[in-house]
């Protein structure tokens, strides 16, 4: 028996390509903690900051996620599976204060990426630990990673380790380089200008 999508409208934002592989995108080398030595700061411009270690991190309540990616170099991959913690759960922990509308995403090896809270919160993005129902490997960002699937993937940060709440939008790593400020990929905001 065939299904029918009714659903007119497309499944892949513009000029993307759909990959069943999962391609490994890192500029530079993953410096990234073991579990033991794995911490994640939460703070900035919030009512509790708390850093959890990787016990604490996981006695959070985790989620399943499916969800689309898209990379800004063009491919797509539709229905990727994840386990982690919703971003909605993180902010409610540390309650950003009014007016502190941003996120930076803090990374092992000085990556950066800059978000809006709302884009966050919601339900919108998790930090990952899990991928298809495995552990989620040191490749694609292990042991926890950021992901904002409604966003092009370079706002997705690998080996997460902070998330600095702020009024102020600093400009991350690529962000910093000439790619878009925001990064929609069905408004194709690849780069600035
Ligand atoms: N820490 C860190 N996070 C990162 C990157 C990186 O180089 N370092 N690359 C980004 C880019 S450009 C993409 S497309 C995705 C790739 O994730 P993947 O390697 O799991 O496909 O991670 C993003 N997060
Ligand atoms: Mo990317």
């Amino acid at each position: 028996m065939t299904e029918t999508r009714l659903d007119s409208r497309p499944r892949v934002p513009p000029n993307q390509v759909v990959t069943q592989k999962f391609p490994v995108m890192t500029a530079g080398t993953p410096a990234t903690a073991g579990i033991e030595e794995w911490t994640l700061v939460l703070d900035g411009d919030v009512e509790s900051p708390v850093t959890l270690d990787w016990a604490a991190f996981n006695s959070l309540p985790q989620q399943d996620f499916t969800a689309d990616i898209h990379c800004v170099t063009r491919w797509s991959k539709l229905d990727t599976r994840w386990r982690g913690v919703s971003l909605q759960v993180l902010a409610d922990l540390v309650r950003p204060k009014t007016g502190s509308d941003y996120v930076q995403a803090r990374a092992d090896g000085n990556y950066t990426a800059n978000l809006r809270l709302r884009d966050l919160v919601s339900d919108k993005a998790f930090v990952a630990t899990g991928f298809d129902g495995k552990p989620l490997t040191l490749d694609h960002g292990g042991p926890a990673r950021l992901v904002v699937p409604d966003l092009y993937f370079w706002k997705s940060a690998k080996w997460l380790r902070g998330l600095h709440f702020s009024p102020f939008d600093y400009k991350g790593y690529w962000e910093k380089l000439g790619y878009h400020n925001y990064g929609d990929p069905w408004l194709e905001q690849r780069y600035r200008g």
